[in-house]
């Protein structure tokens, strides 16, 4: 392995033996404070767990920040595992956002437990592109911890004997697959080797993007929050380098493969990428956040408080749905419409939010 400046040697072993690796302290503080519009927001209480109706929300973006600056100590190490910053896609992702994830439990949850093998969430983040073994769109899965998360609290849970299985599906599937990917996750539920997350606010775990992961039960009824943002790289992995000079992620994929280069290996179909399935449902929330936001600023006698980017005019919004791939037209399986992930496709080809 070569000497990295950023990535300690135990973390660079790690990540190639785990498929993941955590990173403390990893987001800049100041950015902890999006968390003070969360509740209204979400239009709940923080305080009244009565108003909590719902057990797990997503929620979109509405202010975002550069990648390393977000996660200045952090950024060096993710440039480090996909082999340098000029691998990375210089627009999509580059920026990451405060689009929470939310698992609140439910009060029928707190004093039970549950095994790995019970959960049924097995899935790779992959919503916007046709998938090919080297396909790099989701290079690495990203987990910041915004609240403490500790055992039992919903934190997400991580299948390493997952990836194998995974990189042999599609090596086996060069026509690529085209997400949702509901039916190949089977193996998440016989695995041996889970890790549940458990952080510190302000943690990150890395994920390498053939790490299947599933959402756990909180059972603490608390609001956990995270955001699950990606590094996307501009070209495929290159699972062939006459140099074998492999960046730790494609060294994820060989290992699984048991593999040193894989020279044989070329997609039968032509690489596509869409809007994002799953950002429709939580977009279609900006209006009544936008609403509860400017009418909370308003009582605080702060009307110009809200920090949005859908309040910064066209041009701004423009360049955020370029950054995140909401300009693209919708893929060949539509959105989802909701966390379900039931198929709709609306008629429009642009999903207009404000
Ligand atoms: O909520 C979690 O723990 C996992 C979320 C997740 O994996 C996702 O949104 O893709
Ligand atoms: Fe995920």
């Amino acid at each position: 392995m070569p000497p990295y400046t950023h990535l300690t040697p135990a973390e660079a072993a790690h990540f190639l033996d785990h498929g993941w690796l955590r990173i403390p302290n990893a987001i800049a503080p100041e950015y902890l404070s999006w968390l003070d519009t969360l509740w209204v927001r979400l239009g709940m209480d923080g305080q009244d767990k009565t108003t909590w109706t719902e057990e797990y929300v997503k929620l979109p973006r509405h202010r975002e920040v550069r990648a390393e600056d977000f996660c200045p100590t952090a950024w060096g190490k993710i440039c480090e595992l996909v082999g340098g910053e000029d691998r990375i896609d210089p627009m999509r992702e580059r920026w990451y956002g405060d689009q929470f994830i939310v698992n609140f439990g439910r009060d029928d949850l707190v004093g039970t437990r549950h095994e790995p093998d019970e959960l049924r969430g097995w899935h790779t983040d992959n919503d916007w592109y046709r998938q090919f073994l080297d396909s790099s769109g989701n290079a690495l899965t990203l987990i910041f911890c915004f609240t403490d998360i500790p055992a039992g609290g919903g934190g997400t849970c991580l299948n390493e004997d997952g990836i194998k299985p995974l990189c042999e599906l599609f090596y086996n599937t060069p026509e690529g697959l085209d997400p949702p990917f509901d039916n190949i996750y089977a193996h998440c539920t016989r695995g041996k080797v889970y890790t549940e997350v458990t952080a510190s606010a302000g943690d990150l775990l890395v994920t390498h993007g053939m790490l299947p992961h599933s959402h756990s039960p909180n059972h603490l009824h608390y609001a956990r929050v995270i955001t699950n943002p990606h590094v996307n790289l501009a070209e495929p992995f290159d699972l062939n380098r006459s140099d074998g000079d492999y960046s730790l992620c494609e060294q994820v994929i060989l290992r699984a493969l048991n593999r040193t280069s894989i020279p044989e290996y070329t997609p039968t179909r032509p690489r596509l990428s869409f809007y994002p399935r799953t950002a429709y449902f939580k977009r279609e929330k900006i209006r009544a956040e936008l609403a509860r936001l400017l009418a909370d600023a308003s009582v605080r006698g702060q009307p110009g408080a809200v920090d949005s980017v859908y309040l910064r005019g066209e041009a701004a919004i423009a360049e955020h749905e370029r950054r995140n791939g909401y300009d693209k037209a919708w893929g060949p399986t539509g959105v989802a419409t909701g966390l379900q992930d039931d198929v709709h496709v609306p008629s429009a080809q642009r999903h207009v939010v404000v």
